[in-house]
């Protein structure tokens, strides 16, 4: 059996889809969550310097979306040829562009730039990314890729505290599609057990 130990911060964000993925294909792992003040000690330790970082056997993989999809394919939920893993792909690079916007909000130093930032995102690039991720999420029974669960959702509902906790209102409750399909997702019994024994933070 492979042993899996995966290093973070103490929080969801990145690391979060790498958690459920683990937990739905019924992985034990060491969920290692560094404090802060730990991370300029543990920063050259990792393959480029950032987290989160996955060791399968004690060797290091990073890059939350490349682990992720190669579990994914693993599990089996990763499409059933390239034109369906491509249609999950797309998926998760578009969660991951709406991600970015927020993060460039969010993560600003300037207060005034961010307040600028803030509005923009809250007009403009959350309902533009949320409505169509609605409407794909319709539009594929229920899930963002092929009408079926993919890692592609586990990414999506994994990291989706991240987004709401930086968007600072909880969009599932205006998008319908996105609250069945998390809803879904939550009710995996696996990811059920798993949210009910984590920690708890708020991103
Ligand atoms: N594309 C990478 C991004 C990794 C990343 O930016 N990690 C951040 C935390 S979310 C980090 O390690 N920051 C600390 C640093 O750069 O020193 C992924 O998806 O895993």
């Amino acid at each position: 059996m492979p042993t899996y130990k995966l290093t973070y911060f103490p929080v969801k964000a990145l690391a979060e889809p790498i958690r459920f993925i683990l937990s739905y294909m019924g992985k034990e792992f060491e969920d290692f969550r560094f404090e802060r003040e730990n991370w300029p000690s543990i920063k050259p330790s990792m393959p480029f310097g950032k987290v989160p970082v996955l060791e399968i056997d004690g060797k290091k993989l990073h890059q939350s979306t490349a682990i992720t999809r190669y579990l994914g394919r693993e599990a089996g939920i990763a499409g059933s040829n390239n034109w369906e893993a491509l249609q999950i792909d797309m998926a998760v690079d578009t969660v991951h562009d709406f991600r970015q916007a927020l993060a460039s909000y969010w993560y600003e130093n300037d207060e005034k730039l961010k307040e600028k930032k803030k509005e923009e995102v809250l007009k403009e690039t959350a309902p533009f990314y949320l409505k169509k991720l609605d409407e794909l999420v319709k539009e594929n029974g229920g899930y963002l890729a092929n009408g079926t669960l993919s890692w592609g959702d586990l990414y999506f509902i994994g990291i989706s505290d991240y987004l709401v906790g930086m968007l600072g209102y909880d969009f599932f409750e205006k998008y319908a599609n996105l609250k069945a399909l998390k809803d879904k997702v939550l009710a995996i019994p696996a990811i059920k057990a798993w949210i009910a024994k984590r920690p708890h933070t708020d991103l």
